[in-house]
């Protein structure tokens, strides 16, 4: 009986052992596997938001399957303990993939280069690669700060008004209060408070303007920003220039010939489109 026994066993390992099986079983393992490394991407974002379109479309440009969660600025759900629990400083975007949250949209986009597959978003050219790494440095500390300077009075100032009304000046003081970022609060306040002075205001757009000069410069030496490759400087850049664009310095953009290739060059990527055709949710009817 045992040797039955051991018989069998070996009957059945020799037909496990065949090649169909073995490609059954390495199936199996891989599902397994697979089944272990599924990962889920959610994206905390919010619709119209600059940075939040840096983190769509890189994440869009390397065909990574992300959910949305929609982060809804105007009614201060950035402020929410449990977002702030998620991001620190209260803003978006955020990205947590399985559990482990990585936010600052510079850091989100090459954390994604780096984790998924799909084309790689940063130049092999070392050269190439450090100004790559320049832009993205602008694009938060001279773009994306001084479009904000400039967007306050044509549409924060606004927003601020409406929120007045909705909720009571002093309603209005404590949810500012819950901004968690304490340089970002005190800069909100002061803004709400007094507004931008024009002289910041033009100052600010020749900051961008400038910018805008040397991106001409570069896409006339090269066919993308930091040089023969597309990259993740074409991405940081792109929701500053359409910016500056919609708050009415459209001829600034369109004077300069490079700069405006490069821009429907971009539109005519399709994770960039999809990037833009994120609309808010909150206007959707049915
Ligand atoms: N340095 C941050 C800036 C993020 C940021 O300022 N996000 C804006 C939208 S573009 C925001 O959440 N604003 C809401 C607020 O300040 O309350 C990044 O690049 O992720």
């Amino acid at each position: 009986m045992e040797f039955m026994n051991f018989k069998y066993s070996g009957f059945l390992l020799l037909e496990l052992l065949t090649q169909n099986n073995i490609l059954l079983i390495s199936g199996l393992v891989l599902g397994l596997k697979k089944e272990e490394t599924t990962m889920t991407v959610t994206l905390y974002h919010y619709w119209g938001s600059t940075c939040s379109r840096k983190a769509r479309m890189t994440l869009n440009e390397k065909g990574v399957e992300w959910e949305s969660r929609h982060i809804d600025l105007h009614v201060f759900e950035n402020w929410e303990p449990w977002y702030v629990d998620i991001h620190p400083n209260g803003v978006v975007p955020a990205l947590d993939h399985d559990g482990r949250i990585v936010y600052e949209s510079n850091a989100i986009m090459e954390y994604i280069d780096d984790t998924f597959g799909g084309p790689s978003l940063r130049p092999s050219d070392t050269w190439e690669r450090a100004h790559m790494r320049i832009w993205l440095d602008k694009s938060e500390h001279i773009l994306h700060k001084n479009m904000h300077l400039i967007s306050h009075n044509r549409a924060h100032a606004h927003r601020w008004g409406e929120y007045e009304k909705i909720y009571g000046r002093d309603k209005l003081l404590e949810r500012v209060h819950s901004q968690p970022d304490i340089q970002r609060r005190r800069d909100e306040i002061h803004h709400a408070e007094h507004g931008i002075d024009e002289e910041t205001i033009e100052f600010s757009i020749g900051r961008i303007d400038e910018q805008l000069n040397l991106m001409d410069r570069a896409l006339g030496e090269h066919q993308w920003l930091s040089g023969t490759t597309f990259s993740l400087s074409d991405i940081a850049v792109l929701p500053f220039v359409e910016r500056f664009k919609v708050n009415g310095m459209d001829d600034a953009v369109a004077s300069k010939k490079n700069l405006t290739n490069w821009y429907e060059k971009m539109f005519a990527r399709p994770a960039v489109e999809r990037a833009y055709a994120f609309t808010n949710p909150a206007d959707d009817t049915c």
